[in-house]
């Protein structure tokens, strides 16, 4: 299946924010490609599944091991931040984000990472089998690194979570997955007029949005000539695990009739959607 034939991306990713001494919040998600898995928010003693098939093909025994283990960590992070910080007299506020996961390709390949920002710098990452320190990272890390690897029980929890259950889960989650993770839903398209470039011209704008998956092609075309002056938005997510796109066209006010917006997506097989300006009392 599609799935199965392309790499796949899975992250945790984690915000921890200490305002002082005493107050402090941890909140996570987890990210399969481009859908949400799993949340565990601070008030939470457990990471919540956000989708019915987000155990995988893990047993309630493994699963609960597993919930036991993040459950420890939580509150020994929490506490290993507070000693750093008391013992480096780093000044609150901070913020701490961790990111890891891995990424498995086809033919059972997998590759894994696991990195530390601290006040939205990357500090640290775990290689191989110890913590590194980030290329640019402050002298002080040095010390943090010391005394992290000093755990060798830790280092040999994350080696095992990063090697052997992280793509386990993640094949996991592949096939319990399969029907949400290969969803298609089509684009809606329309068309509007920006803001004026400039005397006698046009911003002719190409709206797609709610298409699901990500990857999307978009231009402004006379006939089969694509226009090069196509200006492609950024993807936004429109909050519902679909996405929104842009494509604007500055073009003299004479030259826009005869335009019009292709859009091609994998949902709309090989049948793109072609709208031309000027239809609907536009341009
Ligand atoms: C402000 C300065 C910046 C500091 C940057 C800190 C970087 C943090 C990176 N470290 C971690 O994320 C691990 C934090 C917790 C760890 O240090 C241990 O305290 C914790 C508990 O370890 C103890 O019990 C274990 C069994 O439960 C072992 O016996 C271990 O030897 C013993 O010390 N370790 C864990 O919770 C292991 C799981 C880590 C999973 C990480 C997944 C993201």
């Amino acid at each position: 299946s599609d799935v199965l034939r392309r790499s796949v991306l899975f992250r945790y990713l984690q915000i921890s924010s200490f305002t002082n001494s005493s107050w402090m919040r941890t909140d996570a998600l987890i990210l399969l490609g481009e859908l949400q898995t799993h949340s565990w928010s601070n008030a939470s003693d457990t990471v919540s599944c956000v989708k019915p098939w987000a155990q995988g093909t893990f047993s309630s025994q493994q699963w609960v091991h597993l919930q036991n283990i993040f459950r420890v960590f939580r509150s020994s992070f929490t506490r290993d931040i507070q000693e750093f910080a008391k013992m480096l007299s780093l000044e609150y506020p901070m913020e701490l984000q961790l990111s890891g996961g891995c990424e498995v390709h086809p033919g059972n390949i997998s590759e894994h990472f696991l990195h530390v920002a601290y006040q939205g710098e990357h500090i640290l990452s775990f290689q191989g089998t110890a913590w590194e320190p980030a290329p640019q990272a402050p002298h002080w890390v040095d010390l943090v690194i010391k005394v992290l690897n000093q755990d060798k029980g830790t280092r040999e929890t994350v080696q095992w979570l990063l090697n052997d259950i992280c793509p386990q889960f993640v094949n996991g989650l592949l096939e319990t997955g399969k029907s949400d993770l290969e969803k298609q839903v089509k684009p809606k398209a329309w068309l509007s007029s920006g803001p004026s470039p400039g005397p006698g011209h046009l911003l002719l704008v190409c709206h797609v949005s709610g298409f699901y998956p990500k990857p999307m092609w978009v231009m402004w075309v006379r006939g089969d000539q694509e226009q090069q002056g196509t200006q492609r938005g950024d993807i936004l997510p429109n909050g519902d695990e679909t996405w929104y796109l842009r494509a604007t066209l500055d073009v003299a006010a004479g030259e826009a009739a005869g335009l019009a917006c292709r859009v091609k997506h994998s949902s709309l097989g090989g049948q793109d959607f072609v709208l031309y300006w000027g239809e609907k009392g536009l341009g």
